[in-house]
Order: C-alpha cells, then sequence, then structure tokens
C-alpha cells in the first residue's frame, strides 16, 4: 500500500493553525483521505507528558539544549507510535507543527546551532518529511494580539517580541528554500479570507 500523505501546519503565535486545522480535515475527509489528526509536542500519551514539561512556565531553568532533545524525543515517539504506523496504513496524517516549528523557534528564536538540529532531524526522521506544509503568515504584533486574548501565557509565549520577530523570519526562509513543499499562507485576514487560500492550495496539490 502506498504510504499517506503527511500534512503539516505551521506559523507563529495566534497564526491560526488550530482555528484552520479542522476545515483541512474536513475537507480531506470530504476529497476521500482517511484522516488523523495530531499535534508537536504531542500526540501519544508520552509525548504528551514532555510537552507539559516544555510549556510549563515554572520550568524556567530548562537549557536550550536540553529543549531540543526534548522536542525529538517526544519526536521520535510521536513518529513510532502515531504518524509511522498511520502513514503506513495509508492514512493522511494531518499535524499541527512538526521539524519546521524546531527550525524557526530554537534554530531563529533561541539561536541554537542549526547543525545540532539538522542532526537531529536526520536522527530522528531523515527519511521522511511532510508532503505538504502550510505556513500560515502574519505580522508578530498583530498574531501576539490574537494569542493574547488567551488564558495564560506559557513557555514560550512569555519571549519577547524580537524572538517571535526571528521565529517569523525563520519561518519564510525555510518555506523560501523549499517552495515545492510550502504553501504560504497570508494569515492577517479574516477567518473566511485565510480558509479561501488553504483551499486553493489543497485544490491544487493534492489529488483525491
Ligand atoms: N514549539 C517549539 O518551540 N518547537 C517545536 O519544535 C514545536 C513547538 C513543535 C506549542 O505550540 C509551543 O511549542 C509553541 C511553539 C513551541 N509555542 N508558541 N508560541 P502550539 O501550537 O500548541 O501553541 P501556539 O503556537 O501557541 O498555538 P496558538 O497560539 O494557539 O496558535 P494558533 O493555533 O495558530 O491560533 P488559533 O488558536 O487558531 O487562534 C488564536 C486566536 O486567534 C483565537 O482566539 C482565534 O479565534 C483567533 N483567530 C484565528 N484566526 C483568526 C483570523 N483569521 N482572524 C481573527 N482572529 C483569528
Amino acid at each position: 500500500m502506498m504510504r499517506g500523505k503527511f500534512i503539516t501546519m505551521e506559523g507563529g503565535e495566534g497564526a491560526g493553525k488550530s482555528t484552520m486545522m479542522g476545515r483541512v480535515a474536513e475537507w480531506l475527509k470530504t476529497a476521500g483521505y482517511e484522516v488523523v489528526t495530531t499535534r508537536e509536542p504531542g500526540g501519544t500519551v508520552l509525548a504528551e507528558k514532555l510537552r507539559n514539561v516544555l510549556l510549563d512556565r515554572e520550568n524556567n531553568a530548562l537549557s536550550g539544549q536540553a529543549e531540543l532533545l526534548l522536542l525529538f524525543a517526544a519526536r521520535s515517539q510521536h513518529l513510532a507510535e502515531l504518524i509511522r504506523p498511520e502513514l503506513a496504513r495509508g492514512h493522511c496524517v494531518l499535524c499541527d507543527r512538526f521539524t519546521d516549528a524546531t527550525w524557526a523557534y530554537q534554530g531563529g528564536g533561541r539561536g541554537l546551532p542549526l547543525d545540532d538540529i539538522e542532526t537531529l532531524e536526520i536522527l530522528v526522521h531523515g527519511d521522511l518529511q511532510p508532503d505538504l506544509t502550510l505556513l500560515l503568515d502574519l505580522p508578530v504584533e498583530q498574531g501576539l494580539k490574537r494569542a493574547g486574548k488567551r488564558s495564560e501565557a506559557d513557555r514560550f509565549e512569555m519571549e519577547s517580541h524580537p524572538f517571535f520577530d526571528r521565529v517569523r523570519a525563520a519561518y519564510l526562509e525555510r518555506a523560501g528554500a523549499s517552495p515545492e513543499r510550502f504553501a504560504v499562507i497570508d494569515a492577517s485576514g479574516d477567518v473566511e479570507s485565510v480558509w479561501a487560500q488553504i483551499h486553493d492550495v489543497l485544490e491544487e496539490r493534492l489529488e483525491p
């Protein structure tokens, strides 16, 4: 059986990934795909425990390298327990964030060595990359305003404006380097205008 499609959603704070996940999943089902939705960090019982450690604002002693290793540990578990088996069954896996987030947040935002990220990426899933990555892009100020309307900030949401500027720049750089995989969506408009762009990309890039 052919492996299923692996689709990831990426973007900075308050870009609207969660808002769009449901619509993308519905579109995929209607187009005939069996869809599994998941997220990173997380997606399995163990990886969700690591997510809690990563997001807990009390863990301010966590070093950049420890953060990076925990993210890839969670990803390795996620791949072994959920992503790879579902793809092998021919199912479509729709994931809220994946390794591009590590390049953007830990590489761009934190300034961790890109060689380390590359080494871990090759070790954990060098043979597997998403088929399509929807990057929801919007000005940092606007995203923070949207995200700020929610509950208490987690460990990442407490970062500074320049951190999120670097995250955005790193995402756009990655998208520019792999245009065949990425679709950059202007996420600054209202929900319907964002969905219209995503809908066009799905129609264009995915075969039923
Ligand atoms: N992280 C990392 O550092 N490295 C990694 O490798 C990975 C992750 C995988 C958890 O991610 C954190 O982990 C993340 C990066 C780090 N932290 N940060 N920051 P997450 O995805 O779970 O959390 P998040 O990025 O904070 O998600 P988010 O802020 O919820 O963003 P979103 O899902 O893109 O947004 P949303 O919930 O759909 O929308 C936010 C609000 O805006 C909400 O009130 C919506 O109703 C509203 N909204 C959405 N779209 C619109 C439009 N178009 N117009 C107006 N209002 C809108």
